[in-house]
């Protein structure tokens, strides 16, 4: 295969032999931020698809999984950063009950070189311990990831609760995750939420937002 199917490729079939040396290859035409938007998310999505469809079982879907993490690791340290620096602070999780944290983690890496300062509490949260930071560390964003359906209504009572401490002026939130939609944080979450709420497609959009929250 050429190379850039088979880093996809790599993926699907959680194949780490000869990993590093396909990266290096593939870094050598592309950025690393490319390499992992055009190539490696794209073998994740299949994943996705055969998982759904009942054509490759769980076991598989997390060699996968810790694929596309070597791979997110190697390519890290040759990433761009900005010099700008404590642009501002995010805490971010993964919420209750979720253990998926690959999209999280590529949003405190784009964040983290682009000059903000990120406090990642890892996965299966609660949005007790997300304030507790948020609040100890001072600071100006909550940022939540969740992967599945039940996790959208998890980001729902979160923002109730934080409603309810009477914080929501105080902590704007950024959401992501592949069961949110934009309409539902727009129109459904906004509605809930007495502050800021908004949705990031991808960790991207949620650095641009992040430079109008804190603007
Ligand atoms: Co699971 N899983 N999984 N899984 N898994 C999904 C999400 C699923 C859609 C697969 C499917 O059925 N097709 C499905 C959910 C269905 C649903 O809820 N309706 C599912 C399921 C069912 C499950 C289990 C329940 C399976 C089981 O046990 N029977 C279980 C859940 C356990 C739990 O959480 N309690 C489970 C477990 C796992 C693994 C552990 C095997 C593994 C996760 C490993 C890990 O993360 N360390 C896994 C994986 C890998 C997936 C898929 C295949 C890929 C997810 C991924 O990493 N994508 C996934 C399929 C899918 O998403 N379509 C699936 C790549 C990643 C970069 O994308 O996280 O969406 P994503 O992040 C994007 C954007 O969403 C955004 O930025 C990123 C891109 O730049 N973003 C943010 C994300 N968070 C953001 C936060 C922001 C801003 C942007 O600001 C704060």
């Amino acid at each position: 295969l050429p190379l850039f199917e088979r880093l996809e490729r790599r993926i699907v079939d959680g194949e780490r032999n000869g990993l590093e040396d396909d990266l290096e290859e593939a870094m050598g035409e592309k950025s690393p931020i490319a390499i992992i938007n055009d190539h490696l998310l794209a073998g994740m999505k299949v994943v996705g698809e055969l998982f759904g469809s009942g054509q490759m079982q769980l076991p598989f879907v997390l060699t996968s999984a810790e694929v596309m993490k070597t791979a997110v690791a190697h390519l890290e340290p040759h990433m761009e950063a900005t010099d700008e620096d404590g642009k501002g602070r995010i805490v971010l999780a993964t919420v209750k009950g979720d253990v998926h944290d690959i999209g999280k983690n590529l949003v405190d890496i784009i964040l983290s070189n682009n000059g903000y300062e990120v406090v990642n509490l890892g996965i299966k949260q609660p949005i007790s311990t997300i304030l507790e930071a948020a609040v100890e560390k001072r600071a100006d964003v909550i940022g939540m990831s969740g992967l599945l359906v039940k996790s959208t209504v998890v980001m729902k009572e979160n923002l109730q609760e934080i409603n309810q401490r009477g914080m929501a002026e105080q902590f704007p939130v950024l959401l992501g995750g592949a069961a949110l939609t934009r309409t539902y944080v727009e129109n459904d979450l906004s509605e809930v939420y007495d502050g800021q709420v908004r949705y990031a497609r991808d960790a991207f959009e949620g650095l641009r937002l992040m430079d109008t929250i804190i603007a």
